[in-house]
């Protein structure tokens, strides 16, 4: 079996997670949702435990030892988020729930203030709601215009078309790094400098990138970038946004309430600094403790391990999958994640889902939350299935032979 990295073998990184190990329908658990959300290794789970059993307590607030140690302990992981994405400084990260509350801040502190009638927003047409519906419902406020890159039949962005769209009208562009539904990886470094060239501010939707790629935000040079704990082996309820510190000096606070203030009087409030005036209440302690952990342990597999296996099992699963009479890949761009969305003749994604679950084998089916996407396509739906480096060619073969019986049963 393939070495993982000089330590840890494929059986010893599953062996920390302790799921994997679970029957489902009295099968081995095949778990191919990953980009839904990632399982958990047990380094993250006894971190929550070790918080709760040991130092549970409120943040930034107490004198108390308790208080000091989770305070301790959260702003440590703001600096291993930091250090991960290669942030200038901890000020540019702010915890949030997740990817979609990450972009709904951007949008209403950020965009909405300087947004007037006739202004645009640009995004692409394989964008999750998250990074449609909250540009829109700031669009309809203002009468500003939501702009959509579009793109080929393998499902790239059609490069020129984006350069047309750059106009002095938009606002911001705001793109996904990595599409959820169909795995394609945009050119989000090139879309940054030419967005830049016409002093553009980029948001980067890195939910589906983060656990895949390598991120360094200077590079990059991309003014937000968002993502979701959960989709990196941390827990759900927790996620970041990064942006610019002279982004953030300028914008208001996107929500009220303790923390997130210096003083508080009837007549005026005065603001925390940064990041805390963007993290108002009680936040996921916990959560943003975890989130810490996962990024340690993720680092200790290592990006270079993971990119690897990851190209791997995407390039195995499209030519083992691509013997199957009948099945039709939808995306399949050059730059790929280790996402596979696939149609079967004649055969309703949901029913091969919920067959393929018969067979202990977890599949996402639908749209994807990316309705204009499956329209761009004209197909209804699509069966999907995503690996992280905790996967297997064996677990593809299951998939395989299970996607066989399903013909099959229909034929
Ligand atoms: N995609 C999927 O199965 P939240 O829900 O805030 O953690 O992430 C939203 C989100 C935003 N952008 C992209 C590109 C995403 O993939 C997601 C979440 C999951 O594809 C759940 S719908």
């Amino acid at each position: 079996m393939t070495i993982a990295n000089r330590t840890k073998t494929i059986e010893e990184i599953r062996a920390d997670f302790p799921i994997l190990s679970r029957l489902v329908h009295g099968k081995p658990l095949v778990y191919l949702d990953n980009a839904a959300t990632t399982q958990k290794p047990k380094q993250v789970i006894d971190a929550i435990s070790d918080y709760y059993l040991n130092y549970n307590s409120n943040i930034h607030r107490g004198v108390h030892k308790l208080s000091q140690e989770a305070t301790d302990e959260y702003e440590k992981s703001r600096t291993t988020v930091k250090n991960f994405i290669n942030a200038h400084k901890y000020q540019e990260i702010i915890f949030t729930r997740g990817t979609t509350e990450s972009i709904n801040l951007v949008a209403n502190s950020f965009v909405k203030p300087n947004l007037s009638e006739g202004d645009e927003v640009l995004i692409s047409n394989m964008e999750h709601h998250s990074n449609i519906v909250p540009w829109q419902l700031v669009c309809e406020e203002k009468g500003a215009k939501l702009r959509v890159i579009p793109i080929n039949d393998t499902g790239e962005i059609i490069f020129e078309e984006f350069e047309k769209l750059l106009t002095e009208k938009v606002k911001i562009l705001s793109i996904a790094h990595v599409s959820n539904s169909i795995g394609t990886i945009n050119p989000v470094k090139a879309m940054i400098e030419k967005a830049h060239a016409k002093g553009i501010p980029v948001l980067v939707d890195a939910a589906q990138s983060i656990q895949h790629i390598g991120i360094d935000v200077q590079d990059l040079q991309c003014d937000f970038l968002a993502f979701s704990g959960h989709k990196i082996y941390a827990p759900t309820g927790i996620g970041v946004l990064f942006a610019k510190e002279q982004h953030l000096k300028k914008m208001p606070p996107y929500q009220g309430g303790g923390d997130m203030i210096s003083t508080v009087s009837f007549e005026k409030t005065t603001y925390n600094e940064l990041p805390y005036k963007f993290e108002a209440g009680t936040t996921n302690i916990e959560g943003a403790i975890a989130l810490g952990k996962a990024i340690e342990y993720f680092n200790s597999i290592g990006i270079g391990f993971i990119s690897r296996h990851e190209s791997e099992l995407l390039e195995y699963g499209h030519s083992v999958l691509s013997e199957i009479k009948g099945l039709r890949f939808i995306g399949t761009a050059e730059q790929k994640a280790s996402v596979i969305s696939f149609l079967l003749d004649g055969i309703h994604p949901h029913d091969i889902g919920t067959m393929l679950d018969v067979d202990g084998v977890a599949v996402r089916t639908g749209q994807h939350c990316a309705e204009p996407l499956m329209k761009r396509f004209g197909i209804p739906a699509t069966t999907r299935a995503s690996f992280s480096f905790y996967n297997t060619k064996e677990e593809i073969n299951v998939l395989a032979e299970s996607i066989r019986k399903v013909i099959k049963m229909f034929s």
